[in-house]
């Protein structure tokens, strides 16, 4: 069942305006991306965050920086952004450079951090829950009180592989999070015709595992929400099954030209509604932390350094040829290798 929501993790001031820039930050980040995909910079597949934004925000912000471990699919360009990754080394990879966070050999979908506890960036549907549970799992047994957050989305909630992973999970009392970020569909699929149940939340509930359905679009609530189960988590190492709820505002990837296949115009407006920044901006002004001058001006900056890492990650040149076999399967990357 849905927890009763307590006030003991309420975001202080000086964390929303945080939020805000962040929140500014990934927006025009991940804009910059898709004008970098349209100008033919991008090889490969690219799937945007926009209007997901509030979810990783949120639970960045409830977890231990340079401690707990953090995994996603292939959506991923913000997590390591708000990890503290070099976001030129993130736009580079997006870009196929050899300044990449992977040298510029994974690209969109494989981007990896591991100095900052970012373990990507991973592109077959549901099969990271396996490697978030071991990740998990090695923290255990190492005996560390690290958590480890593996997003997912509503399409992976299906995969065979993620019940294997529940549980295991359980049966070992890992400190995993799996954070179904449901934005309702799986590429062109609606929830309704790919989940027999659409309260994916209780995916968690036949292994005894803690599971709700939380808010993804607020970010105060999100961050409220996240560190309190994250807080259970790090106590009890009980794994843990959370449903946000979001929406992305984009296609599916870069190449989906034709939302209205699956969606209509009224549909999206209406979700749009709930985009996560003009909220916060409202939070913001009714509590008085923030003027609309400061927002703009923090809009302003925030665009500016994004030209100038796009600027920067397209100075970076690609990997050398002489590369192609290096890192395939046996070569560690060394510790700091971008
Ligand atoms: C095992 C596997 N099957 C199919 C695909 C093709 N595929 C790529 S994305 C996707 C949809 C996944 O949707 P969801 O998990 O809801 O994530 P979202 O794109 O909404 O973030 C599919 C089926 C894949 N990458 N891997």
């Amino acid at each position: 069942m849905a927890k009763a929501k307590t006030d003991s993790h309420v975001a202080t001031n000086k964390q929303l305006e945080e939020f805000y820039r962040q929140m500014v930050f990934i927006r025009h980040f991940e804009e910059k991306t898709n004008f970098a995909y349209r100008q033919g910079k991008v090889g490969g597949y690219m799937h945007v965050y926009i209007g997901m934004e509030a979810t990783a925000i949120g639970w960045n912000a409830a977890l231990k920086k340079n401690w707990d471990y953090v995994m996603a699919a292939y959506r991923d360009h913000p997590q390591p952004l708000l990890m503290g990754s070099d976001p030129v080394a993130v736009m580079a990879e997006i870009m196929g450079r050899s300044g990449g966070l992977s040298r510029g050999k994974g690209g969109s979908m494989h981007i990896y951090d591991i100095p900052n506890n970012f373990f990507g960036g991973w592109g077959i549907v549901g099969g990271h829950t396996a490697l978030a549970t071991g990740l998990a799992f090695a923290t255990k047994y190492r005996g560390e009180d690290r958590v480890t957050v593996c997003y997912l989305g509503d399409g992976a909630a299906n995969a065979g592989v993620f019940f294997e992973c529940l549980n295991m999970a359980s049966l070992w009392d890992l400190p995993v999070i799996f954070v179904i970020e449901n934005n309702e569909f799986a590429m062109g699929t609606r929830l309704e015709y790919h989940a027999a149940d659409k309260e994916l939340w209780k995916r968690g509930l036949p292994f005894d595992i803690e599971s709700e359905r939380v808010d993804g679009m607020d970010v105060s609530q999100v961050y409220a929400d996240a560190s309190r189960i994250v807080d259970r988590v790090r106590k009890t190492s009980r794994p843990a099954v959370v449903e946000v709820m979001n929406y992305r505002f984009e296609g599916h990837g870069a190449a989906d030209n034709d939302r209205r296949l699956y969606r209509t115009r009224e549909e999206e407006e209406a979700a749009m509604k709930r985009d996560p920044l003009p909220k916060l901006e409202a939070l913001l002004l009714a509590k008085n932390v923030m003027t609309k001058e400061k927002m703009e001006a923090i809009d302003e900056e925030s665009r500016a350094q994004v030209d100038e890492i796009y600027q920067k990650a397209d100075a970076s040149p690609f990997p050398d040829l002489g590369e192609v076999y290096e890192h395939v399967y046996t070569d560690i990357v060394p510790e700091k290798g971008h």
